[in-house]
């Protein structure tokens, strides 16, 4: 599809927080009378506005569920502990595939229960789960007729996909399918594409995908977006039509469906963004050590973005030792919840459940530490924004509507937090969430001091400005999020 570009936006160039393995890098969009007609370029210039875009975006925080046979030897092989992400065990320790699937034969999750599951979800507030339906190692959570690789083969049997979806959404939260498209499991799958031998076995395992993902949208029609992975290879690179058409059937058969940009290629195998500089999929999906710069990088607020997180430096699947790396405590975790949301985007944190179906009580406090702050302070959450003001080193900014939050999380020593407004703007009041107002000063044209509360809350806590803006404040506002 030919895309264009509104002349204004010319010349622009823009930080995106994605790409694989990749510091940020510039997108350059070219002036529209320069931009290549592309078959599988982006659909869509700017933001997606539908019903169900907006819920996904208004969800603002989600747990991410690493589960797959990884879980069983926990980052340890043949006596050998790999510091490296547990999920990748099979590829530190070189373990051939057929030797990594008789792990099968041990899977079999006896504490596992997807009420619980759904309940500890519920109790940290986040309003989507988005699951590993099938990792890089080929082990389906759900008995698919197109592998034998699944937990229907395995002394567990049940389909615990399906037990998932229905537990989390009787709690009324959204579930999101991980699916990495690369797959060890797969004797079609190919890393690159040099023969006419290579193309027709990967041709055949994209019917394969294709019929995979057929699968998961009938079998779970209630599944709110797919986040595509192990898309980085030259074999799929070179099939970015491939990428398009998976997007387009996802979206006939399941309306409303998000796709993340991990992916799609375009036509000359650039991914995330296509070759004219647009996003491709609905929102770019990166990775926390990425969050964008709260001062610099404030271009990313013109598209949906959804980054994720782990708790130890890099380990999404259960490893059983957590020391080897630095492990974020409860309040680091929530600060990055925060700065997300404060810069228009949704952060999810990862969980990798024990083999046996049990959380770690690490992963146990810091989902009921997220979850009573969330309880307290979530109002400066969900359906929150980017506010537009300037950054100040006492916390971040988010905002709805006419109420923007100040969420505090380092309390200066003058026990006043400095608040620069853009032209225009007044600040009309500031209170608490409990409703306990504290005192605004007015300290220079633009500029207020806000009194921290008397009471010390001993954790990050947030104040509601009430404000007013001249119209064109508001228009101005209002452009950011389009
Ligand atoms: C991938 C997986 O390889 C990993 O096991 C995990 O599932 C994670 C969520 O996704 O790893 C990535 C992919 C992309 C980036 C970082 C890790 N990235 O964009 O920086």
């Amino acid at each position: 599809m030919k895309t264009t570009l509104l002349k204004t936006f010319a010349f622009v160039s823009l930080v995106s927080i994605g790409g694989m393995a990749q510091a940020q890098h510039l997108h350059k969009l070219l002036p529209a009378e320069q931009e290549i007609s592309l078959d599988y370029g982006a659909d869509r210039l700017g933001k997606r506005q539908d019903a169900a875009m907006q819920k996904f975006r208004d969800n603002r925080l989600g747990a991410f569920i690493h589960w797959g046979l990884y879980a069983i030897p926990g980052g340890e092989w043949n006596g050998k502990v790999y510091p490296g992400a547990a999920e990748w065990l099979k590829s530190w320790a070189k373990v051939p595939s057929n030797e990594w699937l008789e792990l099968m034969k041990e899977w079999n999750p006896t504490k596992f229960d997807a009420k619980k599951w759904a309940k500890m979800a519920k109790e940290m507030g986040v309003r989507y789960v988005k699951i590993t339906t099938k990792h890089h190692e080929g082990f389906c959570l759900w008995p698919s007729k197109y592998t034998e690789y699944t937990v229907a083969n395995t002394p567990y049997k049940k389909d615990l996909l399906g037990e998932m979806v229905k537990a989390y959404n009787d709690e009324g939260i959204d579930v999101h399918f991980y699916f990495s498209v690369m797959d060890w499991s797969h004797p079609d799958y190919r890393y690159d594409i040099k023969t006419e031998e290579d193309s027709i076995a990967f041709n055949r395992f994209l019917t394969f995908t294709d019929n995979q993902l057929k699968e998961l949208a009938t079998k779970y029609p209630t599944v709110k977006d797919f986040w595509f992975d192990g898309t980085w290879d030259a074999s799929i690179k070179k099939n970015g039509w491939w990428t398009a058409h998976v997007e387009r059937m996802l979206k006939d058969m399941l309306p409303g469906v998000t796709i993340n940009s991990r992916l799609r290629a375009d036509d000359y195998g650039k991914r995330h963004f296509d070759s004219n500089g647009h996003l491709m999929g609905d929102y770019e999906s990166g990775y926390e050590r990425r969050l964008p710069d709260p001062v610099k990088d404030l271009k990313v607020t013109r598209w949906d973005w959804e980054a994720c997180m782990t708790v130890p430096e890099n380990q999404w699947g259960y490893h059983k030792d957590w020391s080897i790396s630095y492990v974020k405590t409860p309040t680091e975790v929530l600060e990055r919840v925060v700065h997300a949301v404060s810069m228009g985007g949704n952060m999810v944190v990862n969980f990798g459940p024990q083999a046996d179906g049990d959380f770690r009580m690490e992963e146990k406090e810091l989902a009921k530490f997220v979850g009573s702050w969330m309880k307290k302070y979530g109002e400066c959450i969900y359906a929150c924004d980017y506010a537009g003001w300037d950054k100040q080193p006492w916390g971040y900014y988010t905002r709805k509507g006419e109420a923007v939050y100040m969420v505090v999380f380092n309390r200066p020593y003058s026990e006043h937090l400095t608040v620069k407004v853009p032209k225009g703007t007044q600040v009309v009041k500031a209170a608490l969430l409990n409703g306990k107002e504290v005192e605004v000063v007015e300290t220079a044209r633009n500029e207020y001091n806000v009194n921290t509360p008397v009471q010390e809350p001993g954790e990050p806590f947030v104040i509601k400005l009430q404000i007013k803006e001249a119209a064109g404040a508001a228009d101005k506002y209002r452009d950011a999020l389009t």
